[in-house]
Order: C-alpha cells, then sequence, then structure tokens
C-alpha cells in the first residue's frame, strides 16, 4: 500500500458552490500550536468548499468575518460558535477548545450548504476520549480487520502525511488521546518506551500534538525483568519502582506531549501483579507514581478472568471476573490511575448486559472501553452500525440515583482523569476501515464522547452528508441501512444474548459448540430441554452484583428484557417471551428476520450505483456478498443447531436442515 493513497474520510470537503466572496478570517491571539492549525485547518475547508473564496487581511473590506478567539471564559476544551448572516465568531477556552470550535463551524457549514447561522456552547461530556489502537511493531494488527498498521512498519514508527491524515480526522470529532500500540505488548513493543524509539515517537507526538491530542504508550508489567535485567517486576520491590522511576524521567523528559501509559496486566498471558501476591491497586499505583511528576495518567485495564477454565467447572462464572477482582479495591487507586473497564462483563459480545462494575466503584476513576473494531460484530465485512449500541451503553442507569446515575455520567466524574476509549477500527486500507460503512463507528465514537446525549440519528445523518454528500436518496438509503444493521446482525448471531456462537479465536462465522468445551469461560450449555447460563442468585449471582433496581430485574426471567433473557437465565425451549413468543421460535424467527434484512440492505445499495463514488459502491456491493454468504451460514447452522436439540419444528415451516 502506498502510504499516499487513502480517502480523506469526512473531511473530503466536496465543493459548496464557487465564489468571488471576499472572507477575512482573523487568527486567535495565541501561541498554542492547536490555535494554529485551527485557522489553517478554517481556511484549508473554505478554500475547498467555496472555490475562488479570496481571503482579505483586513476586517473592512470582506463580505463575511470569521473571528477566532481564546478565550478564558471557556472552560479548557470548551467551544462557543456565534454565527451570525455576515460574521462568525469562534471561541475556545484553549487551542484545543478552538480546534474543535473550529472543526464543528466546517461541519455546519457543508450541512447547511452554506455560511451556517447558529448558536452553539459545547464543553465535551468526557475528559479523555481516546481511540486504542491494538497495533504491533510489525505491522500486525490484533483484530484488524482494514489492512496493516500505519503506525508501525518493520519495528519502525511511522510520521508521515497518512498519520497527519489520521489525527485530523479524529481531532475533528474531539479524540484527544491516542494508544498507537496493542495492549499485548509483545517483546519489540515493550522497547518503546525506550531510548531506539525516542526520535521516532517523537516525531509522531510532534503531529499528534499540533491536532490537540497526547500520544500513549501500552505498556508490559514485565518489563524490569524484560528490558531492565531485573529478577522481578513485583510492584512493591524497591528496586522495580527505581526502574520505572528512571525510565519515565529518561522517557517523558525525551519525549514531548505524552499523556501516559495503558496496562494489560494479570489478563490472557499478561505479566501482573498476582504472580507477587499483590492487587491490582499495587500496581496501578506504582506505575502511577513514576508517571505523576510528569503530569500523566496511568490507565489500568480490568478486563481481568480465568481464561484457562475447565469448562466441567459449573461453579466459576466469567461474567463474574472483573467484578470479583476490582470492586474490592474501591478507593484504593491514585488520583492520576483510571480503571479501563470493557461495555460488558464478558468481551465485546454483540449483545451484553453493561458490567456491574460502573456501578460499583464509587471512589474510583473509570473510563469506559468499546469496541469500534468489530471483532465479534462482523469483522468490517458485515455492516454493523455500533452507535445504537453504543448510546444505549451510555444511557444505563447502573446506579439508582437519578441525576447522575447513568454510565456516561460515572465515566464524566472523575476530575480530568476518566472518559471513553474505543478500540479503533482502522488500518491502512485506502478508506481506513475496510468497510465503506465503518468510518461511521469511528466518526460516531468520537461524536459521542464528545457530545453529550447525542442520538445515533443525528451522527449518522452527520456523517452521511459528510462522506456521500447531500444527495436524499443516498442519504436516506445509508442511514436507513446503518440504523438497522446493528440489529439484523444480532438476530443472525446472537439471540435473546447468547454470546460466543462464533468460530473459536478468529471470531467470524458461526460455530455453536466452539466455545463449549473450551478454557475460556463461555458456554450456554444447551442441551435437549433448556440453554442459556442460570446468573440470578439461585446460580453464579452475577444479577446480584447489579444496583436495585436492576438486580431485582435481572434476578428474574420474566422481567429480564428479552434481548438478554439467555444471558440471565436457562430457559426451556418452549419458555414464553414477553413478545408472546416462545423461546424457540424466537429464535428462529430472528435468524430468517436478521438474514432478510442483510439481503434488504444490500438490494438497497445496488440501487445506488452511479449515485456514489465508483470504488465506494464496489466496496459495498463486495462486503454486502460476503455478509449474505456468511449471514446464510449464521441463520441456518444455528437454526438447524436448535432445531436438531430441541426437535421443535418452526411454526412457519421453514426450511430448517
Ligand atoms: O476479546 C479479546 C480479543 C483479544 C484482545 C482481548 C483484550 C488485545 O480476542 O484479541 O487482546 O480481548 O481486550 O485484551
Amino acid at each position: 500500500m502506498n502510504s499516499s493513497d487513502y480517502s480523506s474520510l469526512w473531511l473530503c470537503y466536496r465543493e459548496i458552490r464557487s465564489t468571488s466572496e471576499k472572507v477575512a478570517v482573523m487568527a486567535a491571539d495565541s501561541e498554542e500550536s492547536p490555535a494554529k492549525t485551527a485557522f489553517d485547518e478554517l481556511k484549508l475547508a473554505l478554500s475547498s468548499l467555496f472555490k475562488g473564496i479570496k481571503f482579505s487581511t483586513g476586517e473592512k473590506d470582506c463580505s463575511y468575518l470569521i473571528k477566532l478567539s481564546v478565550s478564558s471564559d471557556l472552560r479548557e476544551e470548551e467551544y462557543s460558535l456565534i454565527c451570525e448572516r455576515d460574521s462568525a465568531l469562534i471561541s475556545g477556552g484553549s487551542g484545543r477548545g478552538l480546534l474543535y470550535g473550529v472543526f464543528s463551524y466546517i461541519r455546519k457549514t457543508i450541512l447547511a450548504g452554506g455560511f451556517p447561522i447558529c448558536r452553539e456552547q459545547i464543553n465535551p461530556a468526557n475528559p479523555l476520549r481516546m481511540l486504542n489502537h491494538w497495533d504491533n511493531p510489525d505491522g500486525s494488527i490484533e483484530r484488524g480487520y482494514s489492512g496493516q498498521s500505519f503506525y508501525f512498519e518493520n519495528k519502525k514508527i511511522i510520521s508521515n502525511k497518512r498519520t497527519e491524515m489520521f489525527a485530523r480526522a479524529v481531532s475533528s470529532v474531539g479524540i484527544n488521546g491516542i494508544v498507537i500500540n496493542n495492549v499485548n505488548v509483545g517483546a519489540d513493543a515493550g522497547r518503546l518506551i525506550t531510548s531506539d524509539y525516542y526520535e521516532s515517537l517523537n516525531e509522531l507526538s510532534a503531529i499528534f500534538e499540533r491536532y490537540g491530542i497526547k500520544l500513549y504508550l501500552s505498556i508490559n508489567f514485565a518489563s524490569p525483568m524484560d528490558i531492565g535485567g531485573l529478577p522481578t517486576a513485583d510492584p512493591l520491590d524497591e528496586g522495580v519502582k527505581n526502574w520505572w522511576k528512571t525510565e519515565c524521567k529518561s522517557l517523558f523528559s525525551s519525549v514531548g506531549n505524552l499523556g501516559g501509559f495503558l496496562v494489560k496486566a494479570d489478563s490472557e498471558g499478561r505479566a501482573g501483579p498476582f504472580t507477587y501476591g499483590r492487587t491490582h491497586a499495587d500496581g496501578a499505583n506504582m506505575l502511577a507514581a513514576a508517571v505523576k511528576p510528569f503530569g500523566a495518567v496511568l490507565i489500568w485495564r480490568c478486563f481481568v478472568y480465568n481464561c484457562k477454565q475447565d469448562w466441567r467447572d459449573r461453579k466459576t462464572d466469567r461474567a463474574r471476573a472483573a467484578f470479583d477482582n476490582f470492586s474490592p479495591l474501591d478507593g484504593k487507586f491514585s488520583d492520576n490511575v483510571i480503571l479501563q473497564v470493557k461495555n460488558g462483563p464478558m468481551d465485546f459480545q454483540v449483545r451484553e448486559p453493561v458490567s456491574p462494575l460502573f456501578g460499583a466503584m464509587k471512589n474510583t476513576n473509570l473510563m469506559l472501553e468499546v469496541q469500534a473494531a468489530q471483532e465479534y460484530t462482523g469483522q468490517q465485512r458485515h455492516v454493523c452500525c455500533l452507535l445504537p449500541m453504543f448510546r444505549e451503553i451510555l444511557d444505563m442507569h447502573i446506579c439508582p440515583s437519578e441525576n447522575d446515575g447513568k454510565v456516561s455520567d460515572i465515566i464524566s466524574r472523575g476530575g480530568k482523569n476518566c472518559g471513553i476509549a474505543a478500540v479503533s477500527n482502522t488500518g491502512d486500507d485506502c478508506n481506513w476501515t475496510g468497510s465503506v460503512f465503518a468510518a461511521a463507528n469511528l466518526y460516531g465514537f468520537g461524536r459521542m464522547a464528545f457530545e453529550k446525549d447525542i442520538s445515533p440519528e443525528k451522527i449518522i445523518d452527520e456523517w452521511c452528508v459528510l462522506t456521500f454528500g447531500n444527495d436524499k436518496k443516498v442519504i436516506d438509503t445509508v442511514s436507513y441501512i446503518l440504523l438497522n444493521s446493528y440489529k439484523a446482525y444480532e438476530n443472525y448471531t446472537a439471540p435473546l444474548g447468547m454470546g460466543w456462537l462464533c468460530t473459536p479465536q478468529n471470531h467470524y462465522g458461526p460455530s455453536p459448540l466452539g466455545y463449549e468445551y473450551d478454557r475460556w469461560g463461555t458456554y450456554h450449555f444447551a442441551d435437549r430441554n433448556a440453554v442459556g447460563v442460570d446468573r440470578s442468585d439461585k446460580g453464579t449471582g452475577f444479577a446480584s452484583l447489579y444496583n436495585e433496581p436492576l438486580s431485582e430485574m435481572y434476578n428474574s426471567p420474566e422481567t429480564t428484557p428479552d434481548e438478554l433473557k439467555l444471558f440471565f437465565h436457562r430457559l426451556p425451549y418452549d419458555y414464553v417471551l414477553a413478545s408472546g413468543k416462545t423461546l424457540i421460535q424466537h429464535i428462529y424467527d430472528s435468524h430468517f428476520e436478521g438474514y432478510e434484512a442483510a439481503e434488504e440492505f444490500s438490494e438497497m445499495w445496488k440501487k445506488l450505483e452511479g449515485m456514489v463514488d465508483e470504488d465506494v459502491y464496489i466496496n459495498g456491493v463486495r462486503r454486502f456478498e460476503m455478509q449474505l454468504e456468511s449471514a446464510r451460514d449464521w441463520r441456518d447452522i444455528i437454526n438447524s443447531f436448535f432445531y436438531r436439540l430441541s426437535g421443535i419444528p418452526d411454526e412457519k415451516g421453514r426450511k430448517i436442515y
């Protein structure tokens, strides 16, 4: 792949009209580099949107005046727009705030098809709005579905026009932190904190800095041994503490604009404090102390569970693991530690309840981790717009309090040290995300992390216009497909909250028994009478880890929402759901309906031939071919599996094998 061969995503700036107007853009009185970027970005956008536009230097001889300012009346990342018929005032509380204001102004201009008339004042909903890339120094990407890494090649860090384009795109939706390397830190990546990389890290971080983005690294808990040659990585060992302090001092004084570290410890074979009989608080606090002098944070993941479970063991419930490991430690973490919690208690399944940890850690800084990478959601071959899922997670009332009990409140209450992160879905494919549709997840993640309560509908509308232009038929078609895609995917892959019906390891396509007798703690226990896991207080007790009223609701099959019935309960095939259907009939219906929806999307897309760019059109057609082939497998294999087990025929007599 030629590194200059890439699309400009939602920043493609199609011409709105040609003009001979004279516009004055007055730069802000600020030395901050994002403030300068804001000025340049605005002029770049205006020159493309309004062909022929002239920029005047003085305020007097122009017909439209845009003033940029950095104002202490606003909070640091806040911006305000005051846009009248012949002028616009764009202000930010800092260079970054101003940059967000400018990108919002550009967006509004495109959406309005001309200079917008509006007022808006927005402070980001979350202090940290991060992307986690799972990229490795050899250029591969764990769970990457869009080519190779654009950060790494042959153990070298890449900084070029493409990296800059990425920084532009994600900062335009408010991302302010990027972890460039995989949380599984192998031997090569372990060296990223060493002097081998200072120079190239600096180059990359300078690009990020212009766009208001801090650079973060994933680190290996065992580095004192692996690269320091110490006999231990025990977090309470003085030698270990000093090693980290010395490394950090050197790293942070050599590389600018570093925000901190992300750590996956005691998880899926990674080293961690358990080896030394220490707690996760001991481990995180030790590292946090080492980065504290540099104003940096230590982000510690809660994805800790026994990945060597014996499937015969019916007592251990993986869903409890993060809660059981971390809730006793509430209040024990330093103030620059942030616990990063996956949205659900298992692992990015198509449908999971929200992790009960969000309702339990009242005195700990938390960050929500979602996955934009479509690992379990179709690997960017299936169209699956995750924004409705993200919205539901953020809106979930996980604590009883009316005013601040939502997940979105909880992840934004830790001062500066809290927020939201997404595993990125990008790679070096020319459209960045493999599928043309998948960029909506990246765009939408940023928009949701930034703007409180913004709806998936609004985001999708924006993304469609910014990406495809404003042909109504195109917009209506693509928004319809995107808005309905998650439900369709859920229908043919994850009935009633069952997860892990997928093929082990690669997680693509159906394999209903693939995870059943394995070591990962991922079972559905389907037999000829019943299916699902009893997680009520008569079973594993997981449902009782929630605060009321959720605990009571999830404890009873009658009050558990249908879409999570089999996550929380073990039920017979003739159990009647709230929908009035039997469980088995629901499985059949949803699989047929899900497949039909995918067929409908594909047909609708084909009608856009000639209305979107040829390469974009072809990309969609090819992806739908792959989706339909796979969705057909899902439909027929899952239906046949349950038909053969239960012996109950489909009421509607459709073909099941
Ligand atoms: O779901 C699992 C993925 C792993 C990933 C892990 C994690 C980075 O299959 O590939 O490792 O989650 O989140 O740490």
